[in-house]
């Protein structure tokens, strides 16, 4: 039998403001690379390209973008890296990442824009082999000391958001590749079940790269 080739497995946690997303990224991370898993992390939006520092500022509200030319410039955010993504995986380094297209999605969408229209410029990227979604509450988002000064970092549109990435969760549907972990539970639990799904991937796949939004 001729040997299959393994590539490093594409794995996104996504989630609300507030929901211990970089945290948990932050803490798998290091787990992979204690235990010799060649990882890398990523996070989007990356700001610090030219793309990511007009997001960076209109996120910060130093500027106004309409809100489809904002979403083009977070996909764009995506595309700037996807090669490099890609080349990473087929090296066989397990790519980690902190926000993704869904974000994108679950955003743009619950501003109002059409769901179909904010799906469509994400369509060919590299689509992660699983996706963590850190479902965290109201209050626990509340509790957890509010949020910060950044736009979306409210209540209400928090809301929508949440009712966005249900909808997303939906479609994806079973199969295992979209998980929702109760991101209301103390730190090390949260980490716990993240690592129960992260291990099966963690010495890579033979999956060939599949694209957004199969
Ligand atoms: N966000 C993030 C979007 O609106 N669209 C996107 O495509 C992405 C990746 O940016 N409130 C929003 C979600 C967050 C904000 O992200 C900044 P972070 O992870 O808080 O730096
Ligand atoms: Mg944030």
């Amino acid at each position: 039998m001729p040997e299959v080739q393994k590539r490093g497995a594409f794995i996104v946690v996504e989630g609300l403001d507030r929901s211990g997303k970089s945290t948990q990224s932050t803490q798998l991370l290091e787990k992979l690379r204690s235990a010799g898993i060649d990882a890398k992390l990523l996070n989007f939006p990356d700001r610090t390209t030219t793309i990511g520092k007009m997001i960076d500022s209109y996120l910060r509200s130093e500027s106004e973008l309409d809100d489809r030319a904002i979403h083009l410039l977070f996909s764009a955010n995506r595309w700037e890296a996807a090669s490099s993504i890609e080349s990473s995986l087929r090296a066989g380094t397990l790519i980690l990442c902190d926000r993704y297209a869904f974000s994108g999605l679950a955003f743009s969408a619950a501003k109002g824009l059409p769901y179909t229209w904010c799906r469509a410029p994400d369509v060919g990227l590299p689509a992660p082999d699983l996706t963590l979604l850190l479902d965290v509450s109201p209050e626990q988002q509340a509790k957890r000391g509010g949020f910060g000064a950044e736009r979306y970092e409210k209540a209400e549109m928090q809301e929508r958001v949440r009712a966005v990435f249900e909808r997303v969760g939906d479609e994806m549907g079973a199969g295992g590749r979209w998980v929702v972990v109760d991101a209301d539970a103390e730190q090390d639990a949260v980490a716990y079940e993240l690592w129960r799904h992260v291990e099966p991937l963690a010495q890579g796949t033979e999956e060939p790269i599949r694209r957004l939004w199969d």
